[in-house]
């Protein structure tokens, strides 16, 4: 039997296809409770995008621990033979929700751990490092890469002035301006956690550690003429594939691996261990491995589970922390914020955001949307002498750092190899294959013609000059030769 359609409170209603009217040929009328409850519903479907990454795709799945880093760890997301259910979002930077997956930017790599001591999230890129240093200069560099004002047109000259007068997003841009800047797709790519964190072991002893997602797919990338053509013809082009992907039972595997770093060594490391524009070198702090992420189950609902999922570096659980980098302390305040906003103050109680593993037991009430509460019996308050939730020290397996000092605003102590240009020199010389580095002049050839302030383009030699003196000799060139041709 076909069931009747009903209205948001169940009763069944009259009709799918015609509003009350006076007369077949008249007037609608207000009281028709269902025409009305449709239309304001439909008015309300859009919650407001993500202000960064608002493009994106998911999945769920599992990660399996394959090795035994409990030295390092107490977390038992992370402990020998655990297993995890797993979402996973990836995304894209800058453009909006409707926008071409396959535009050049970093993407998003994120991933949400449902364990049995809470959620645990990663919330990375698929790049090791991060454009600026400092939070706070995270909403001018954001605007720099959106839309002007006015015409409502992104604009070559205010990216490129913002990354100028910004030296030490080199190292990133490099990154942006190479292949990683177009991968192939979301399964053919590597992810990393980028910051360092803290990892905290069953006694209590401190280590620092960078997370590495390495895509059994490989990491892959497109080249600039396919990219744009896929951008026209299949602005999905990303979120299809990955769902195809899991759908035809081709599920997407990615070996996480850590690189360890002793808690002294932070103090003396040649340069600052927390700057998140730098990496480790592997040569100092190989990779160790941990376990397998495999995605196996696509969403059943795209807004329930993949707009409304809330991931934030907020998210620790016992025995892991994070570290004194100052992007990630603020991160730790935005994300929650922009959710608080986003989706609502109740977010955690949506079903995609709860844990699935662990229990929630806490004073928090009230506010909007709030469906879950504790017993009448549980007292409101803490502390309390009948019996409510204890807070835990031990259980908690918070991490931790000296500090000290006078309240400052300035930039990290130098160290002797700190520098903004040097690790994207080397990434440039060492690690980028000769037709890689032709596909990165090519790309800033395009990128160094699109700029109309003469200020701004000789900021922009300079800059690639600082990163590689031949890279910036050949721009300079290159770039001159098109106008000449033009
Ligand atoms: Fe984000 N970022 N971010 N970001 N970010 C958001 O969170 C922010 C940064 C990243 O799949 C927002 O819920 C600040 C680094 C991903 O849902 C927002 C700073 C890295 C995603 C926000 C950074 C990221 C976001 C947008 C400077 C990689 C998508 C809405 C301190 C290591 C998560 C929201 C998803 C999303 C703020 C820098 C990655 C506004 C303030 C560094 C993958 O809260």
């Amino acid at each position: 039997m076909t069931e009747n359609t009903t209205t948001q409170t169940g009763t069944p209603v009259a009709s799918d296809a015609h509003s009350l009217t006076v007369g077949a040929d008249g007037a609608t009328v207000l009281h028709d409770r269902y025409l009305v409850e449709k239309l304001a519903q439909f008015n309300r479907e859009r919650i407001p995008e993500r202000i960064v990454h608002a493009k994106g795709g998911g999945a769920f799945g599992r990660f399996e621990v394959t090795a035994d880093v409990s030295a390092y760890t107490r977390a038992a997301v992370f402990q020998p033979g655990a297993e995890s259910e797993t979402l996973m979002r990836f995304s894209s930077v800058a453009g909006e929700q409707g926008s071409p997956d396959t535009w050049r930017d970093v993407r998003g790599f994120s991933v949400k751990f449902y364990t049995t001591e809470g959620n645990y999230d990663i919330v990375g890129n698929n790049t090791p490092v991060f454009f600026i240093r400092d939070a706070i200069k995270f909403p001018d560099f954001i605007h720099s890469q959106k839309r002007l004002p006015g015409s409502g047109l992104r604009d070559a000259d205010m990216q490129w002035d913002f990354w100028t007068l910004s030296p030490e997003s080199a190292h990133q841009v490099t990154y942006l301006m190479g292949d990683r800047g177009l991968p192939k797709s979301w399964r053919e790519m590597h992810g990393f956690g980028s910051h360092t964190y803290q990892w905290i072991n069953a006694a209590g002893e401190q280590f620092w550690v960078k997370y590495h997602f390495r895509s059994r797919q490989g990491d892959l990338h497109l080249d600039a003429a396919t990219a744009e053509a896929i951008a026209g013809a299949d602005a999905d082009f990303y979120r299809r594939d990955l769902h195809d992907a899991i759908e035809a039972g081709d599920h997407p595997t990615w070996d996480l691996h850590v690189q360890v770093m002793p808690y002294e060594d932070a103090k003396t490391y040649r340069f600052n261990p927390f700057d998140l524009t730098k990496v480790w070198p592997h040569a100092d702090y190989p990779l160790i491995p941990v376990g397998t992420l495999t995605l196996d189950r696509n969403p059943q609902n795209f807004f329930a589970e993949i707009e409304q999922a809330a991931f934030s570096p907020a998210n620790t659980v016992p025995g892991i922390g994070i570290s004194p980098d100052k992007m990630l302390m603020a991160r730790v305040f935005s994300y929650p914020d922009a959710q608080r906003y986003r989706v609502g103050t109740n977010y955690n109680q949506i079903p995609v955001n709860a844990p699935h593993a662990a229990s929630v037991a806490n004073y928090s009430q009230d506010g909007a949307q709030r469906h879950g509460f504790n017993s009448p019996s549980t007292p409101v308050y803490a502390p309390n002498s009948f019996g409510g939730p204890v807070a835990n020290a031990d259980a908690a397996g918070e991490g931790s750092w000296e500090g000290d000092g006078e309240l400052v605003r300035a930039a990290y102590t130098l160290r002797s190899d700190d520098s903004d240009f040097g690790q994207a020199g080397t990434l440039y010389r060492e690690v980028y294959s000769d037709e890689a580095k032709q596909r990165l002049l090519e790309t800033l050839t395009g990128q160094g013609e699109a700029i109309t302030v003469d200020a701004i383009r000789e900021r922009f030699f300079q800059y690639w000059t600082n990163v590689d003196a031949d890279l910036g000799t050949a721009l300079r060139a290159a770039v001159g030769d098109e106008d000449a041709a033009a």
